[in-house]
């Protein structure tokens, strides 16, 4: 201590010390949070609640059916403490796993009847925080290049004319994929689906391990078509890619983003901290300033003015609480592997 110190009050002396004190020092905690949205959204997120908290913000970013394997593989010595994103059906299987834990945030009141209703159907042990259609993105270009039509209907992909010009995401990796499937089944019913599903197989010239894959490779101009959600097609549009959406003709599935607060979070405070900012339409605003288009659950959040709007698409009555069991997806994913994924084309 130097000699000036000695004639200050021990109070004086601690608050100077914590005035010279650099910042990532008084961290109030930390948090770590598995990611399923897309990079920018996860980092926009990561470093708001940091500057408004300062809780330090681990990041782990995996896709919906990556992470929910995560959680289930750590769940005797959990690391992660929240999920952030991701399609609602793994966010719904791991509740019912007993994987994540039940909170009643005070902000459910401000959500929509959807994201709302995801939460109660779980026990609350997830909640609804965004919400997107599904479709197909297409590159104009490269399709008039091929003098290819663009696709408008279910039943349209799986015409020769197409072969090799699709990609999707491998449904056991990707959330978005599995909606791909529920939707059909929904759709068609489970034997013209899976028939449909098969010829569809032909056509796909890859399935990718992460959902956003299809509509990127789209946007370079390495595929002419994608089944993805279309805000994810108004993604790649905004950012000047040649990209157009289109919703299916038969109507489509959706998909809740959820969030949920893993069972046996190591910082459970900062976990349900996170979940309540998480829902607050300041918070949720962060998505649209990420480019990221889907429909925020917050009723006072601003939907973005490029979003697809809901009112336009025909959506099915998406059965969340059938899709979103673990044996209903497990049985479907173990079906798509056999007849599907693992047939010659
Ligand atoms: O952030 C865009 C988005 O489409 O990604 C999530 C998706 O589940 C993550 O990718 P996977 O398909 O690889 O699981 C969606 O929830 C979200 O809308």
């Amino acid at each position: 201590m130097t000699r000036a110190y000695r004639f200050l009050s021990p109070i004086v002396l601690l608050a100077a010390v914590c005035s010279w004190t650099p910042p990532s020092a008084l961290a109030q905690g930390n948090l770590n949070v598995y990611c399923s949205v897309q990079a920018e959204w996860c980092q926009a997120v990561a470093n708001e609640f940091q500057r408004q908290t300062g809780i330090r913000v681990g990041l782990t970013l995996k896709g919906s059916g990556e992470t929910l394997a995560q959680v289930a593989a750590e769940a005797a010595n959990p690391r992660g403490d929240v999920w952030f994103g991701g399609t609602g059906d793994p966010h719904l299987a791991a509740a019912e796993q007993n994987l994540t834990l039940a909170y009643k945030s005070p902000n459910l009141d401000r959500l929509h009847d959807w994201a709302r209703r995801q939460a109660e159907q779980s026990g609350f042990k997830t909640v609804g925080i965004y919400a997107g259609a599904l479709g197909f993105g297409y590159n104009p270009e490269l399709l008039q290049r091929k003098k290819l039509p663009p696709p408008t209907c279910w039943r349209d992909l799986v015409k020769p004319e197409y072969r090799d010009e699709i990609q999707v995401a491998n449904p056991n990796s990707s959330g978005t994929a599995y909606t791909a499937v529920a939707t059909i089944v929904q759709l068609f019913g489970e034997e013209e689906a899976f028939r449909y599903l098969r010829q569809l197989h032909r056509n796909v010239n890859q399935y990718t391990r992460s959902g956003v894959g299809p509509i990127k490779a789209v946007a370079r101009g390495e595929t002419s078509i994608s089944i993805s959600f279309m805000h994810d097609g108004v993604t790649e549009a905004v950012a000047g890619f040649p990209v157009k959406i289109q919703a299916p003709c038969e109507g489509t599935g959706f998909e809740v983003g959820s969030l949920s607060i893993i069972k046996g979070a190591r910082n459970l405070d900062s976990a349900r901290k996170f979940a309540d900012w998480a829902l607050t339409a300041a918070a949720q605003k962060l998505g649209a300033e990420s480019k990221q288009f889907q429909v925020p659950s917050n009723r006072e959040a601003q939907l973005p003015p490029q979003a697809p709007r809901f009112a336009d698409i025909k959506l099915i009555n998406y059965d969340f609480a059938k899709y979103g069991s673990s044996t209903e997806r497990k049985r479907l994913l173990d079906r798509w592997e056999k007849e599907v994924n693992s047939q010659a084309k």
